[in-house]
């Protein structure tokens, strides 16, 4: 349907936005974009404009991983697009839908040593699933619904769409209106048949396993899962850690993953997360099958395991789970099988309950993050945000919540902060809680300013170690102690940051100041930080 009214590609941009049900776009300004500013004021949308480019995009990426719709973010052109673009690859690795919108300089100055002007999508090419640049101001409204449409197709993932100034200032009369079916993605289904044998050789095995990926511990895939595993009786996991299935929240996981004789690759990657199907992580002659939206990772799959992937489909996740739950009357419960890997799964070590730190005036990380679960459990749709070093892992050990973000397999850090952002955009009401490291925390503490001017509420848990402990051990365990050097850091007040941004800010020192600390700076309605001095410890082991 076209209507026609005159008007700039800007504003055809924020139509196209609006249509398309896009309620706020995370942003930073700058010369390329100004046009869209100002086609935002009258434009139902709201324009939460950030700090930096890259903590824009990591709001973005935790709104859309708790909602399912795409995040948007709007950067300027050049230095704010190349700022944003190293946030992509978390996203991408997350399999989180976003579109970065990054302004350009104008296609009619093209090498010409236009301002700002580099080539752009070519630099977010490798971390996007699609990124290219408009041609016109007529062009502008397909543009954005090809780019929401993309980035929840198939595996979803972030897509840049570069808008060159003149295209923004152009006049268009396409008023083109976008319909149902230029915003949704065209799914691929899996085929009955296919559907029927992987249930009927999941059926058939002793010790079977669907491995699922990022996609799957987003809330909507949690159920889906938990479905699955109910409708099939075969344990179904969850993955999403750079630690892979030693990911502590995995507990002692790798143990029954390593007596599996047959596992369905629902959408995982066959990749460094499980050792790339090998021995002794599998056994040596465990059948491997896969579902997945790409055919690159199937052939990834192929190269890795050879003859042991014995059954393909390429085919979307989602639907592919209900074709398998329909199939439900093949499947054959594993009952005992189910419950060993789901002790496995839940396995910490009995030692934890009595964590203590070795010297006064620091936590234990336990401690620090046991206390949390509490807050957590007091509300079905709180949300747990994890990011940093070692601090990250013992969160992720001791903490569970169904609404989960973290840094994700990209395994970058950084992200926690802004996170917790996006996370309270997502969620207007329930406690969300933060859980990162000193290091981390320094990559956007500036974001305090925007949540506090957008009032936007959470609990940052800063573990405290003075380091980036990650890579201290690291130094450790292979170089020696000696020769540690470049990963100290100094003990600061985080917390007074915090009260200087005009957050609630407090200072933890011993564990039975944790949760009253937290519970006031919950009753405090404001962005917190807690600062809690722990004891740099490495990350938990598992083996039983
Ligand atoms: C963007 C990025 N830079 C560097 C790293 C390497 N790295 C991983 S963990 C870590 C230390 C993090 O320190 P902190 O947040 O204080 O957590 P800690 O390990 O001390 O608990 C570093 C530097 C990374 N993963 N990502
Ligand atoms: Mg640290």
């Amino acid at each position: 349907m076209l209507t026609k009214t005159k008007s700039r590609g800007a504003d055809a941009l924020v139509r196209a936005l609006e249509q398309a049900g896009v309620k706020r776009i995370f942003a930073l300004s700058g010369n390329h974009v100004m046009s869209v500013f100002d086609a935002l004021v009258d434009s139902r949308i709201e324009l939460l404009h950030t700090r930096h480019e890259a903590a824009a995009v990591h709001m973005a990426d935790a709104w859309a991983r708790l909602t399912g719709e795409p995040g948007v973010v709007l950067v300027t052109g050049g230095p704010g697009h190349a700022n944003a673009v190293s946030a992509l690859y978390t996203a991408q690795m997350s399999e989180s839908p976003l579109v970065l919108l990054s302004g350009h300089a104008p296609n009619d100055q093209l090498g010409m040593g236009a301002f700002q002007e580099i080539r752009q999508a070519e630099m977010a090419a490798t971390v996007t699933k699609a990124a290219w640049t408009s041609q016109s101001a007529d062009a502008v409204a397909g543009d954005v619904a090809r780019a929401l449409r993309t980035a929840l197709a198939g595996r979803a993932g972030p897509v840049n769409l570069n808008l060159p100034s003149d295209a923004l200032h152009g006049a268009t009369d396409s008023g083109r209106t976008l319909r149902k079916e230029d915003l949704a993605p065209e799914a691929t289904p899996v085929d009955a048949t296919a559907a029927k044998t992987i249930v009927e050789r999941l059926a058939r095995a002793q010790r079977p396993l669907v491995l699922a990926g990022p996609a799957g511990l987003m809330p909507r895939g949690r159920t889906r899962l938990a479905a699955l595993e109910e409708a099939c009786g075969v344990p179904v996991v969850g993955m999403e850690s750079p630690r892979g299935m030693a990911d502590p929240c995995l507990g002692a996981f790798a143990e029954v993953l390593a007596q599996a004789d047959c596992v369905l690759l629902l959408g995982k990657r066959l990749d460094f997360t499980v050792k790339f199907g090998q021995p002794p992580t599998f056994p040596a002659d465990c059948e491997f099958l896969q579902i997945d939206p790409e055919e690159e990772e199937i052939d990834r799959a192929r190269h890795a395991v050879g003859a042991r992937l014995t059954l393909v489909a390429h085919a979307d996740v989602f639907p592919a789970i209900d074709a398998l739950i329909a199939e439900r009357h093949a499947a054959r419960p594993h009952t005992a099988w189910l419950a060993e890997v789901r002790a496995a799964v839940a396995y910490r070590p009995a030692a934890w309950a009595s964590a203590r730190a070795s010297r006064p005036g620091c936590l234990h990380p336990v401690e620090l993050a046991r206390p949390l679960q509490a807050v957590l459990d007091s509300d079905p749709d709180a949300v747990l945000v994890v990011d940093g070093g070692e601090i990250g892992q013992w969160a992720q050990a001791c903490l569970n919540a169904p609404r989960r973000v973290i840094n994700g397999v990209g395994g970058s850090i950084g992200a926690g902060l802004p996170f917790a952002l996006g996370a309270r955009c997502a969620e207007p009401r329930a406690p969300v809680i933060a859980v990162m490291g000193d290091g981390t925390f320094g990559f956007h503490a500036v974001e305090l300013d925007t949540a506090v001017t957008r009032k936007l509420a959470f609990v940052a848990v800063v573990g405290n170690d003075a380091r980036w402990n990650a890579e201290y051990q690291i130094q450790l365990r292979e170089y020696g102690a000696e020769r540690a050097r470049g990963c100290e850091m100094r003990e600061l007040r985080y917390d007074r940051i915090a009260q200087a941004f005009g957050a609630w800010g407090e200072h933890v020192t011993a564990a039975d100041e944790m949760l009253p600390a937290v519970r006031r700076a919950l009753a405090s309605g404001l962005p917190a930080c807690i600062n809690v001095a722990i004891e740099g410890l490495a990350a938990p082991q598992f083996a039983r």
